[in-house]
């Protein structure tokens, strides 16, 4: 294909409304890691544990919806089944859940309990449903693929609205482990079926993984990617012009110039797949006594870093084994839900004139946002309108400095669905202008504001 209709078509590769939800919606929600590794101080547990160790004495589901909700995220994902197998739900296909935990006698329902917190207190509620299973005797087998679905039923139908589905890409069985064909393709169709506002999470999914857990997504980050790395995607453009078969067979998350122009354009053809940063607020997945939560700094920056940088932020709060979030995390996540109102919960530019110059025949433009009066300046922030695709590669930021020159602040890489630029130190001005320096079609802006 021409190079310029490839990057045309590029421009216009569109969301699904369950991405658009979240990124729109939901972009900042929690992961809650609880499972035997809570009781047993391990990151993997070995599938072999006794359910009778599972007994949190002080379980406070609200106490976790309540801290979610302070620290400004939307939603909640449990991990309903960790690789040791064991079910927090009474499942009908496995005796390794609550129905042998000595919690409530047996007939305890911690998947219940979580989603019925999050109702109360207005989140959105989603689970963790690992595919290794290092506990079923069916794992190897084709009997494991009825042996999930019947269980990914029993979530989908039985705890109400599910938001999000997380399919962990972890598999340690080792070379002469048990080998398991998963069928993604079954699991994807009754996500459709059962909840078909509900999006899903997987190493290359419909939300895809930003390739570390370290909170560090890309410097450039693209949700329009080749249908290489994202193949569970819809594909919405005709190969680049460079594409020659397998020309990106060794493409991974992780490589870090993923969705740039040097990337697809020898794709087979792109896709729709927004990342998301998953870290925990610990360094453990899991509860560890002697573990400290990071400092605030470490993740308000990420929270800049993520949902400031077109991906979602999925944080994880660990629960102690009597059930509750620990003190130490609370404190913290109470700061950096405060942090984040201090910081940017006043728009200054809400009463902003905004100009666009835009030249004849050309994608480049400016957007000169004129406030009435000089104010103090130290986030810009800008969104796509997304729905439409992403197509801002890279802008200037100008302010007009107290000479009346307009100054060049910095060069960022990427818009998508929000940008959040921190300047090194707030500027005072009444003119900000963003000149994009190079983009894939007629950039359409949904919001700019400041802080
Ligand atoms: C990884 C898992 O192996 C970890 O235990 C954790 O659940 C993390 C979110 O994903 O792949």
């Amino acid at each position: 294909m021409e190079f310029s209709s490839f990057i045309k078509q590029a421009a216009s590769v569109k969301p699904n409304k369950r991405q658009l939800n979240i990124l729109r919606e939901t972009p900042f929600y929690a992961f809650v890691h609880f499972s035997p590794n809570t009781f047993t101080d391990l990151e993997w547990g070995l599938g072999d544990e006794d359910p009778a160790i599972f007994n949190p004495t002080k379980l406070d589901c609200e106490q976790w919806a309540r801290t979610i909700k302070e620290a400004g995220m939307k939603g909640m994902v449990l991990t309903a089944k960790h690789h040791d197998g064991f079910c927090l739900w009474q499942s009908k296909y496995t005796e390794h859940c609550m129905k042998n935990s000595p919690y409530k006698n047996g007939k305890g329902d911690i998947v219940a309990e979580a989603a019925e917190a999050c109702r109360k207190y207005g989140l959105k509620f989603g689970f963790y449903l690992s595919p290794w299973d290092r506990n079923s005797k069916y794992y190897g087998t084709d009997e494991y693929n009825t042996y999930y679905k019947n269980q990914l039923t029993e979530l989908l139908t039985n705890y109400g609205e599910i938001f999000y589905v997380w399919f962990d890409g972890a598999c340690g069985e080792g070379p002469n482990g048990r080998k398991q064909v998963y069928d993604f393709d079954g699991y994807f169709e009754l996500i459709r079926k059962y909840q078909p506002n509900a999006t899903f999470f997987h190493d290359c999914g419909e939300i895809r993984w930003c390739g570390n857990e370290a909170g560090k997504p890309s410097y450039a980050q693209w949700s329009v990617v080749p249908h290489e790395l994202c193949r569970f995607c819809e594909i919405q453009t005709g190969a680049g012009p460079l594409h020659s078969d397998g020309a990106l067979s060794y493409m991974y998350n992780s490589d870090t110039n993923i969705g740039e122009m040097s990337n697809i354009v020898y794709s087979e053809g792109l896709v729709f797949a927004p990342a998301e940063t998953d870290m925990s607020i610990r360094p453990g997945w899991f509860y560890h006594k002697n573990e400290e939560p990071h400092s605030l700094e470490r993740l308000f920056n990420t929270y800049l870093n993520t949902v400031g940088n077109n991906t979602t932020f999925h944080l994880n709060i660990p629960p102690t084994p009597e059930g509750l979030f620990d003190e130490r995390d609370i404190r913290r996540l109470g700061e950096l839900g405060d942090l984040i109102k201090n910081e940017l919960g006043t728009d200054l530019a809400a009463d902003a004139e905004i100009v666009e110059k835009r030249k004849e025949n050309t994608d480049l433009c400016e957007f000169v946002i004129k406030l009435p009066e000089k104010r103090k300046i130290k986030y810009l922030e800008l969104a796509e309108k997304i729905a439409e695709g992403q197509r801002v590669e890279s802008f200037i930021v100008y302010y007009k400095n107290s000479d009346n020159i307009n100054q060049s602040v910095c060069q960022c890489n990427t818009i998508g669905s929000r940008k959040i630029v921190k300047f090194d130190e707030a500027i005072e001005t009444d003119e900000i202008t963003v000149k994009i320096v190079s983009a894939r079609d007629r950039v359409l802006l949904e919001w700019v504001k400041m802080y």
